[in-house]
């Protein structure tokens, strides 16, 4: 189930990946403490953080979209040598910047896709730690890693 959730979720187009990570991350929120996250992990990305933070909305998803699409960016290259609990640990983050207003929110109304809604129902009846797996994995490709050829 891990496995196969996380394909398909890897199989929808760049802006669903993004709406579902943003709607799993409203479900699972509460399950997730901030402590776990780890403090220590979060100040390697923090440089990343910032630089997002002082964007302007439109670059700052543009930003999130090279990721998921693994463009060959700067700032997906940057993002390529954190470990992969960092990556996990970076998009929480971002999650929390956005329900806090510092980064781009989802627009008002937003109607996920058929496909996406339908990953997001499976990922919902996997648990948590089958969750944390698809997650992981999913944060783990993103970008690109500057030391591979
Ligand atoms: O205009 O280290 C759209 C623990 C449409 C502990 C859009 C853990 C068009 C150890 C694309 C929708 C295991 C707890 C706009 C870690 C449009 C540890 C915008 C686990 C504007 C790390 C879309 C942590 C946007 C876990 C902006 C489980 C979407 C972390 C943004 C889970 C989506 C984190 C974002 C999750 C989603 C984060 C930022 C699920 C982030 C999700």
């Amino acid at each position: 189930a891990v496995a196969s959730t996380t394909a398909v979720l890897k199989a929808l187009s760049v802006d669903d990946q993004l709406a579902v990570l943003w709607y799993a991350y409203t479900e699972m929120g509460r399950s997730i403490t901030p402590a776990a996250t780890g403090a220590a992990r979060l100040q390697l990305a923090e440089g990343l953080l910032n630089q997002i933070k002082q964007m302007s909305h439109a670059e700052q998803l543009e930003v999130m979209r090279d990721l998921v699409a693994q463009r060959n960016t700067q700032f997906s290259r940057a993002y390529g040598l954190l470990s992969n609990n960092t990556k996990l640990a970076f998009w929480y983050e971002l999650a929390e910047l956005m329900a806090k207003g510092f980064v781009v929110p989802v627009p008002p109304g937003y109607q996920i896709s058929r496909d996406g809604a339908q990953v997001l129902e499976t990922l919902k009846e996997l648990d948590f730690g089958q969750q944390i797996t698809v997650l992981r994995k999913v944060a783990s490709d993103m970008g690109v890693d500057p030391l591979a050829d």
